[in-house]
């Protein structure tokens, strides 16, 4: 990137005792347990589709668990929330369980869209989709903050109190972006954008592809909002930062940008050897692998040890391994109903 393009970042600043304080021992080994439960999930669904047993796209979280796990974790699972393709934790997180989603990514009639959607199209109660379309999702979410609003004007208590869209940092450059962003700020609409950036779209840097930088400081000022940027692999700055957003949007009823930064250790989807990056700069990111960094706190507080944390890891795989069983036994969708419940305009 030109270095007049770039500029500094200041990431949110947290003061991790207080937060490890506040939530105390018992949340916080149950957020682990979610990020464990996240890992788990990805890797051996990963290791069905190379077996042949999960068709369509695939796009792995692995990296990035922090970050959706605090903002859940943070908002509860009560609010509106979209997401990309990249969309199996957020699900999970909002209470879709293993079994179902495994099943959805085997194709079967037990999965979450009676195996119609895939891997790319989950969903829940709270959870508008997993998206296909690059930005899709971002007007979709703006229009359920729109939704918390009107319900306000005609004198209705809200369901929700915010709208949590995530993107990546490829889908800012989508003019659905901008016209969503827009339109939220011109409204004063109670909206929590996350870009998250983990500096690649597909084979493409971020660098080549976003002119500003940072981006969520930079872009929001555009919109007359407010933005942020949060360290994605540090759950506890993540959840301080959601914590610190989640306030102020309910205070202000306005809306926010924010930009976690993140890291992928995968490639971009399953059939991705990620030959446009180096060893040595994928085994550098994952040395602030988001759940060492959790054990390695929690630890510090002397609330974890390694012994515990492999028989959490070990209890998390077994959910896994059971869901699998599960996807495997469960009867495939009749071709009957193949063209229910499907819209095609
Ligand atoms: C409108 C649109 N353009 C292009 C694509 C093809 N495509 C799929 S994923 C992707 C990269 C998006 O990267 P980013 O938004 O950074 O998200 P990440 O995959 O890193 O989570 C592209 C270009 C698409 N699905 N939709």
């Amino acid at each position: 990137m030109a270095e007049e393009r770039k500029g500094k970042r200041n990431i949110y600043s947290h003061d991790l005792e207080a937060v490890v304080k506040q939530l105390g021992k018992e949340a916080l080994i149950e957020y682990l347990k979610q990020m464990l439960l996240i890992r788990n999930f990805e890797i051996r669904a990963e290791s069905a589709y190379l077996q042949g047993k999960v068709g369509g796209f695939f796009h792995s979280y692995v990296g990035q668990e922090a970050i959706q796990t605090a903002a859940v974790g943070v908002m509860s699972p009560k609010q509106w929330w979209a997401t990309s393709y990249r969309c199996h934790a957020l699900a999970l997180l909002l209470g879709a369980t293993p079994k179902e989603l495994m099943a959805e990514l085997y194709g079967k009639s037990t999965g979450n869209a009676m195996g119609r959607g895939g891997s790319m199209h989950f969903f829940t109660e709270d959870m508008l989709g997993g998206f296909g379309i690059v930005g899709g999702q971002v007007p979709i979410a703006t229009g359920a903050a729109f939704a918390i609003n009107y319900q306000k004007k005609l004198g209705k208590k809200p369901e929700k109190d915010v709208s949590v869209c995530f993107l990546g940092d490829g889908a800012v450059a989508q003019g659905a972006f901008h016209e969503a962003l827009n339109q939220a700020s011109l409204w004063d609409l109670p909206f929590i954008c996350v870009i998250e950036n983990n500096e690649w779209g597909m084979g493409t840097h971020v660098d080549r592809a976003i002119s500003v930088d940072p981006i969520a400081e930079m872009k929001a000022s555009g919109y007359g909002m407010k933005g942020y940027t949060f360290d994605g692999m540090d759950f506890f700055n993540c959840y301080a930062g959601f914590q610190h957003v989640f306030e102020e949007v309910k205070k202000t009823s306005r809306p926010i940008l924010i930009e976690v930064m993140t890291e992928r250790f995968k490639g971009h989807s399953v059939s991705d050897p990620g030959l446009y990056r180096s060893k040595e700069d994928l085994s550098k990111c994952m040395e602030r692998d988001p759940l060492v960094i959790m054990l390695k706190v929690l630890s510090s507080f002397n609330m974890m040890d390694e012994e515990k944390y492999k028989e959490l890891d070990k209890e998390q795989k077994e959910i896994v391994m059971a869901a699998m069983k599960y996807a495997e036994q469960s009867p495939w969708p009749d071709p009957i109903h193949l063209e229910e419940d499907v819209f095609a305009p």
